[in-house]
C-alpha cells in the first residue's frame, strides 16, 4: 500500500513538471494561434501575441514575427491605454484610424504603407505602427526612454493587447 502511495505521489510531480510556456526570445514579438470552429456553437479565435509582457531596452531593435495560422497580417500599433472590459476592446477606438493609417485594402488585407511613425523616429508614442504580414518577420526601434511602458494592440485582432517596458 505505501509503496503504491510512493508510486501515485510520482505521478503527481510529473504532471507538475509539465514544462511552463517558453519565455518569449529576447527582443522578439510573435503573433502565434489560430480559429477553432464548433458548428452551432462558437468561433473561438486565440491569436494572440506569445506574451502579455515584453521587456527591451531602448534603443534596441525588435523583431516582429508571424507565427499565427489563420495567414491573416496584425499589426503592432502603440497605443495611449489599453481598453478594459470585452466592448471596449472589441470596439476599438484606435483601430479604425490606424488601418487608415497604414492605408490598408480591406480586402487584400495589404497594407499601403508598413510603418507608420506618429512621434519622433521609432517607436516611442502612440500611433507609432508596423504592419506584419502574413508569416512576415519585419523589425522596428523602440526610442522610448528608460521606464516607459508602450501598450499595443493588433488594428486587426483587438484582443491582441500587450505591453513592452522600456529598461
Ligand atoms: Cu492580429
Amino acid at each position: 500500500m505505501i509503496r503504491r502511495i510512493f508510486a501515485l505521489a510520482a505521478l503527481g510531480s510529473i504532471a507538475f513538471a509539465a514544462p511552463a510556456l517558453a519565455a518569449p526570445k529576447a527582443n522578439t514579438i510573435t503573433a502565434i494561434g489560430g480559429m477553432k470552429v464548433k458548428a452551432n456553437g462558437y468561433v473561438q479565435d486565440d491569436q494572440r501575441w506569445d506574451a502579455d509582457k515584453y521587456t527591451v531596452k531602448s534603443g534596441a531593435t525588435v523583431t516582429l514575427r508571424d507565427k499565427s495560422t489563420m495567414g491573416q497580417p496584425h499589426s503592432l500599433s502603440l497605443i495611449a491605454k489599453k481598453p478594459k472590459g470585452d466592448q471596449a476592446i472589441m470596439e476599438c477606438k484606435a483601430c479604425g484610424p490606424l488601418m487608415e493609417a497604414h492605408e490598408a485594402n480591406p480586402e487584400t488585407m495589404e497594407a499601403g504603407k508598413e510603418l507608420v511613425e506618429a512621434g519622433a523616429d521609432g517607436f516611442d508614442a502612440a500611433g507609432d505602427s508596423i504592419w506584419l504580414p502574413s508569416k512576415g518577420k519585419v523589425t522596428f526601434k523602440v526610442t522610448a526612454k528608460k521606464g516607459a511602458k508602450l501598450a499595443f494592440v493588433c488594428a486587426i485582432h483587438p484582443w491582441m493587447l500587450a505591453e513592452i517596458a522600456v529598461k
